[in-house]
């Protein structure tokens, strides 16, 4: 039986905004307090997905979460009606409208863990919602990211979503942010390459930036999606990539079948060679390192080199790959000249080079490979996948005429203290899901 690499990216919501929330990460900083532009935005993070659907892969997308989520504020003690409570709290604690507004679950590579049936020792297809707990405003999310992975992958032969690992900082979990399956081919059983920043046993002192990856938490994955030994390895982050901005291990890293394309500074040397070894006793693994030289940790880091998406032939063929990269990488001399070259190195089975411009998600640190989640499937397994989640070109074009129906060009700020733009935001969730035909999903629908 066929399996694939089906990609599942976040639908951008309403409510994408700049807020600077995300310490650690130099964009979301350096746009804090922007006006964003959320139609864009959406359309942007559409056209990606058409992008792959042209070159003929499989693509879903996952739900953009409730937000406003006046669930937490009720919580925390307002009180009255949806519209006194988003009006109470922008009088009494404005600051807390961004958190409760954010549009974070657009990046699905932090929605969960995943790990395909053939690695898996009850040969299901595990999912565990990562934890976020580093930030307040993704800590908030994986209550909705496992309702929306057990309504999408509902098929409990095939398929495992688990809780999210306890929120604690001891489990910090980011979710396949930090996570590389590796294999020689999708059919095969592969290895789970778990990267962490800290290890919660050993405080480390030249972090200037939060690592928002624990080894416990991925000891713990692995256990959970029961993986043997042999097929999980792990590897430390280098504080270097964590201080220039890598606030998870897919800004300097990205991995496919056999190859892992990475920064030389990617990773703690020792750590990088341990784990390196044990990749080459059980697969024929091709690393490609990019050395300081050609394109250095800064350039990296700007351009979202390694936050392209490394794909293998429509057809599974890991001799013939290619990558999704952001503009900013065309934008950067070095990087562009970089990929120039790379494809022209025989040497290494990386051939093609596609940019798409996903410039808003992007000014909030999320580039290509943060807005997708990789789930291997058998074609079994895909048939029994939810399908209104599973996109076509119709199913595109129905998302593009209601992102165009009720998104905002721009959103300030300010405009999250208006309730009417809270009401906005649920009039287009409730249409959206009366168009997939999933009935009332979302709390305020209820
Ligand atoms: O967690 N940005 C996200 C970006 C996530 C990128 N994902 C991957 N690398 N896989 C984050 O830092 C910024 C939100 C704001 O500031 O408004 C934010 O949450």
């Amino acid at each position: 039986m066929q399996a694939f690499e089906v990609n599942f990216d976040g639908l951008i919501g309403p409510n994408h905004n700049y807020s600077g929330l995300a310490f650690g990460n130099l964009a979301s900083f350096r746009n804090a307090k922007n006006v964003s532009k959320p139609k864009q935005a959406a359309l942007q993070g559409l056209e990606k997905m058409r992008t792959l659907l042209n070159l003929g892969y499989k693509q879903g997308f996952i739900l953009p979460q409730e937000r406003p989520d006046i669930g937490l504020l009720r919580r925390l003690g307002f009180t009255g009606s949806d519209r006194d409570v988003i009006t109470s709290a922008a009088n009494k604690s404005p600051e807390l409208l961004p958190m409760i507004y954010s549009a974070s679950s657009m990046w699905a590579a932090n929605a969960a863990t995943v790990t395909p049936s053939m690695d898996s020792s009850d040969g299901r297809c595990h999912f565990t919602p990562a934890n976020l707990i580093t930030t307040n405003h993704r800590a908030i999310e994986h209550h909705g990211t496992q309702k929306t992975l057990s309504l999408i992958f509902n098929d409990e032969r095939f398929f495992k979503v688990h809780n999210a690992l306890p929120s604690l900082m001891k489990f910090a979990d980011e979710g396949a942010a930090n996570h590389t399956r590796l294999t020689p081919d999708y059919n095969r059983p592969g290895v789970g390459l778990f990267v962490y920043g800290r290890d919660d046993l050993s405080p480390n002192t030249e972090l200037k930036f939060p690592a928002r990856q624990t080894l416990q938490s991925c000891v713990a994955l692995a256990r959970q999606h029961e993986l043997d030994d042999t097929s999980t390895i792990f590897l430390q982050q280098s504080s270097e990539a964590i201080n220039a901005g890598a606030f998870h291990n897919d800004v300097v890293a990205v991995g496919n079948g056999p190859v892992l394309f990475y920064h030389e500074a990617a990773f703690e040397e020792s750590s990088r060679n341990n784990a390196f070894a044990k990749l080459n006793q059980v697969l024929a693994f091709q690393p490609i390192c990019v050395t300081n030289d050609k394109v250095s940790l800064k350039d990296a880091i700007s351009s979202y080199l390694f936050n392209s998406q490394l794909l293998a032939n429509k057809d599974g063929d890991m001799t013939n790959m290619r990558l999704i990269a952001p503009t900013e990488c065309r934008d950067n001399p070095a990087v562009n000249h970089f990929l120039q070259a790379l494809v022209n190195d025989v040497s290494q089975p990386i051939r093609h080079v596609e940019f798409v411009d996903v410039r808003q998600s992007m000014s909030n640190g999320g580039g290509p490979a943060c807005l997708r989640l990789r789930v291997t499937l058998t074609e079994q397994e895909l048939d029994a996948v939810h399908p209104a989640f599973i996109l076509n070109h119709a199913a595109i074009d129905r998302l593009h005429s209601w992102v165009s129906k009720h998104y905002r060009d721009e959103l300030s700020p300010d405009d999250l203290k208006d309730p009417d733009f809270m009401e906005e935001c649920r009039t287009a969730l409730d249409d959206l899901t009366g168009i997939l035909g999933i009935g009332n999903f979302y709390d305020f629908q209820r």
